[in-house]
């Protein structure tokens, strides 16, 4: 079985032949105009990236390579057992390679992640051991991403001089590979840091796939003693194939979301892929990016201390009203691309909906549902945002808070796993195809101003 950096090296000739043959006869075609709203209005709308893992569709939400989440659910192997969701693995190849892998590849590449991840760097150990354990797990994230960067291979080639560049991307795909790969870890020791002093809730296997790792990290697996959740082994298995479709689903976002762009133009500077992506989960820790993951959790809690029941609208209602007029945002509604409900929601939800019996009880989950159907007409009323209906973060906290995971804070932190893939991949291709520094133009008041003069 070819591994997958093999598998790449046989894709690269023909993409960037393509590349540069599209830049040589239509480098000076028009795709669309810049307007003074786009330029004071966050670039909504503008064209301006190039990316290739992903694609978003207003009305249809993300694509990978092509495929929609449910053609992904279809074609993607997964541990090859009845039931199970498919691989992150394996969308990482999809991602990389634009073609769906085989079992064995997905097989192949799952064990070199978990053979390359079996440790963190000793100084990351120490600083996040350093870390104040009520530091927000995001900070303690980046910083560990961060420390990282003194073991880059790029990093350590460029400095020496050894690699010239149309070789960038194979220390960036090393990079990349090993960040992934050391996720579960650093993951584990930061929600051990917040919820056990740093002392390990669980084992890291050689054997198992990597959102696995995570779970045993994390302490959601039957057999931990320190078993977080409480959890029964039914419980275990449904929460590690949550962890799957999570963190399948929510590898990227096509490039202009923040955390994906974030790494993106970090990485732009030859910054290597831990120092880039350090920098994209900072974005990810913004309320209105990652972070709405926490913020939802939290709204739900709150709302249902503060009504008397989920079946009352009128309720529900005049809270998300209350909300709205002290100039607060609704967490997990709106989208600046998406306008139909996001179907990464769609996906999350279907995973209660498929579990009855686990969630039937549940007021939050049932009260987060029942948000879906009540929000978005309060919303529309409301008739600010330009998408009243739920985005990926609506449904995704709740169903780890039912299952033991209850560190708010945390939630954004698994989101942050997941993010790494889609624009690490970009990265790496950034590097295949020699892309420039990024460097757009900006404009003055004034300088916006002569514009609509010489108009
Ligand atoms: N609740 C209240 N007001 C909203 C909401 C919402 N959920 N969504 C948009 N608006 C407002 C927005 O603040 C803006 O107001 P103003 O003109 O006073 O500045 C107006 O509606 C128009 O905004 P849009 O053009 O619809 O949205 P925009 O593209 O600027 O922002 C979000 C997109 C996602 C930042 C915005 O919808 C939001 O703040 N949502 C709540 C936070 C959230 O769920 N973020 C998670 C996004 C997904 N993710 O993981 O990254
Ligand atoms: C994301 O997954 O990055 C969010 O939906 C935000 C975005 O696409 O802008």
């Amino acid at each position: 079985v070819l591994t997958l950096k093999e598998t790449l090296e046989n894709v690269i000739p023909q993409r960037r032949d393509a590349v540069k043959e599209l830049k040589a006869l239509y480098g000076n075609t028009v795709i669309g105009p810049i307007t003074i709203s786009s330029v004071i209005g966050g670039m909504r709308g503008n064209q301006s990236m190039f990316w290739q893992g992903t694609s978003l569709d207003p009305d249809h939400g993300i694509r990978f390579q092509g495929l929609t989440i449910e053609q992904c659910q279809k074609r993607l192997p997964g541990t090859g057992i009845n039931g199970d969701n498919f691989l992150p693995e394996s969308m990482l190849w999809l991602l990389m390679t634009g073609s769906v892998p085989s079992f064995q590849q997905v097989d192949s590449l799952r064990r070199e992640l978990a053979l390359r991840g079996k440790e963190l760097p000793h100084y990351t150990e120490k600083v996040l051991l350093s870390l104040p354990k009520d530091m927000h797990p995001m900070t303690q994230f980046a910083i560990g991403l961060a420390s990282m960067n003194k073991g880059s291979v790029f990093a350590t080639n460029y400095q020496k001089g050894l690699i010239g560049k149309t070789e960038f991307w194979k220390d960036t795909l090393e990079d990349s590979l090993n960040l992934i790969a050391s996720l579960p870890l650093l993951t584990g020791k930061i929600y051990s840091n917040i919820t056990n002093e740093g002392r390990p809730l669980g084992q890291y296997s050689e054997d198992v796939d990597w959102c696995t790792n995570i779970c045993s990290l994390l302490g959601m697996t039957e057999k931990n003693s320190s078993n977080t959740g409480n959890l029964n082994s039914q419980q275990s298995l449904d929460f590690i194939n949550l962890m799957r479709l999570y963190t399948g689903i929510h590898v990227d976002h096509e490039g202009g979301n923040v955390s994906a762009h974030t790494t993106h133009l970090v990485g732009s500077a030859l910054s290597d892929p831990y120092l880039s992506y350090s920098s994209g989960i900072m974005g990810l820790a913004g309320p209105l990016h990652g972070l709405a993951a926490q913020e939802v959790v939290r709204f739900l809690i709150e709302m249902n201390s503060n009504i008397s029941s989920i079946a009352l609208e009128k309720e529900i209602k005049e809270y998300l009203w209350k909300i709205l007029k002290s100039n607060r945002v609704i967490p997990g509604y709106g989208h600046a691309v998406l306008r139909k409900p996001d179907p990464r929601f769609t996906a999350m939800l279907e995973f209660a909906q498929m579990r009855p019996n686990e969630f039937k009880n549940d007021k939050n989950v049932l009260l987060m549902q029942k948000l879906a159907e009540v929000a978005p007409k309060v919303l529309l009323e409301h008739g600010k945002s330009k998408n009243p209906f739920p985005n990926v973060d609506s449904a995704s906290g709740i169903l780890f808070y039912h299952y033991g995971i209850r560190e708010l804070l945390f939630f954004t932190v698994i989101f942050g796993c997941s993010r790494s893939m889609g624009p690490l991949t970009q990265l790496v291709w950034d590097r295949i195809l020699g892309l420039p520094i990024e460097r757009p133009k900006s404009l003055s008041f004034e300088g916006l101003e002569a514009l609509t003069k010489a108009t």
